[in-house]
């Protein structure tokens, strides 16, 4: 690849760490991002991450700032803020979150008391660590009664999930995903969440982009509180932001004597509660990216992305792979190893993948059968390959790509003959040429 234009001085003060750079860009042009959590941002985007906003501390909110100076970092914050309310019809929306988790971390102490009681969805059916896992501080601070996808069809089981919420009578629900390759009912959950008198909490870190699209069901309209990531399908900055009601529909139950409405409550735990100052080159780069979102081609893309994915799945089912809940309706996909043989071995078809240069993560299966570092699942996702702008027909050379790789992962042969392809088919779709 040519030099890089955008860090000739990087280049010229600090060899070593710009050589990186090019190798990072060279690996991403020449090999194909499956991670369904991860995207490329627009050139745009990325100016505004390396920009002089990353200088300022701003501590507070816009127009209530501790330090001085902060005038025109209030005017960014003020522009993302209109803009998301404008993209997910919030009614608030605080954009301060550093990433997903610190994100929900406030949306937890905003809403519960430690030892208080909450439903989430297990990791091993396609939860989050923050929805309740027993390593993070959600499960190790608050008492989580996770429920699962239906062990027959791998599909959650509203009526099921409203029957475990009527026994246990958590204070909060949460509805999210990282690796359920399936709608979410939100309005579902949302009746279940009213008829147990308990807040909703929606992380809709993944979907984002097909929620602000249109092409998924959005929790906005019913959920107390949403929080997503900006940097998964909804292609910004690696960062997080919370939305909300204004006012706690459940304040009489849970803290009458409370003086703070809820999105008074939510921004107090942001900052001061668990954040310092915002990081404002991302709040810049926010803005941007739901500027981009919020232009009718975006509706596009995340048509596009879905179609995409259906398509990938359709190949890899004829290839003879096994798919958790036998497809998708979403941005991603889960293989299930096990029919092949291959019971706990992600973790060795990841590095097969990787070697071929295609990009994947190895994950659990729903009621996984051997560990989480050893898992017998792959998961896919399309955000990324479909901003390079392929469409269905390469999804169709990616499957059957995988397959060859999965079928043959000892065989350093056919491994080598993918990558080729691999290789060939990304010259096709560079991303940042010009970079
Ligand atoms: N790491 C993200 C994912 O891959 O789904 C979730 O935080």
């Amino acid at each position: 690849m040519k030099a890089m234009k955008s860090i000739q001085t990087l280049e010229r003060q600090d060899k070593q760490v710009a050589s990186v750079f090019y190798k990072e860009w060279q690996r991403v042009n020449e090999g194909v991002e499956l991670i369904p959590s991860e995207n490329f941002v627009s050139k745009a985007v990325l100016e505004a991450l390396g920009s002089i906003f990353t200088n300022k501390y701003s501590e507070g909110y816009s127009h209530k700032r501790y330090y001085g100076g902060n005038q025109f970092v209030d005017e960014i914050e003020d522009i993302a803020v209109s803009r998301a309310k404008q993209l997910f019809g919030a009614e608030h929306v605080n954009v301060q979150p550093y990433s997903g988790s610190p994100a929900n971390q406030a949306v937890f102490f905003a809403l519960l008391n430690p030892g208080d009681k909450f439903m989430g969805l297990d990791l091993a059916s396609g939860g989050h660590l923050t929805h309740g896992s027993p390593v993070n501080f959600s499960g190790k601070l608050f008492k989580c009664v996770s429920y699962n996808v239906d062990r027959k069809t791998q599909f959650l089981d509203m009526d099921a999930i409203r029957k475990q919420a009527l026994a246990e009578k958590p204070k909060m629900i949460l509805s999210g995903l990282t690796a359920y390759p399936r709608k979410l009912e939100f309005k579902a959950f949302q009746e279940i969440a009213d008829e147990v008198g308990a807040y909703h909490f929606s992380d809709i870190a993944h979907i984002a982009g097909l929620v602000a699209a249109g092409v998924h069901e959005s929790p906005v309209p019913y959920a107390d509180v949403v929080t997503t990531t900006t940097h998964k399908t909804l292609r910004g900055p690696r960062s997080a932001i919370i939305m909300c009601k204004k006012e706690d529909r459940l304040k009489q139950k849970y803290r009458p004597d409370g003086k703070k409405n809820l999105a008074e409550l939510i921004d107090f735990n942001v900052f001061p509660g668990i954040q310092g100052g915002p990081h404002d080159h991302v709040t810049a780069a926010k803005a941007v990216a739901f500027g981009e979102a919020l232009l009718p081609s975006f509706k596009e893309y995340a048509k596009q992305i879905v179609k995409n994915a259906k398509a990938l799945a359709d190949v890899l089912i004829s290839g003879g792979l096994k798919l958790v809940t036998g497809g998708t309706d979403n941005h991603l996909i889960l293989i299930d190893l096990t029919t092949k043989g291959l019971t706990g071995k992600g973790k060795e078809i990841q590095m097969a993948l990787d070697e071929a240069n295609i990009t994947v993560n190895k994950n659990t299966i729903p009621y996984e059968p051997a560990t989480p570092f050893n898992p017998s699942g792959i998961r896919l996702g399309t955000p990324a390959v479909t901003t390079r702008g392929m469409k269905e027909s390469e999804m169709e050379v990616i499957g059957a790509n995988i397959v060859k790789v999965i079928d043959n992962h000892s065989d350093k042969n056919v491994i080598a003959k993918v990558k080729q392809d691999i290789v060939e088919l990304s010259k096709g779709f560079l991303l940042y040429p010009d970079l």
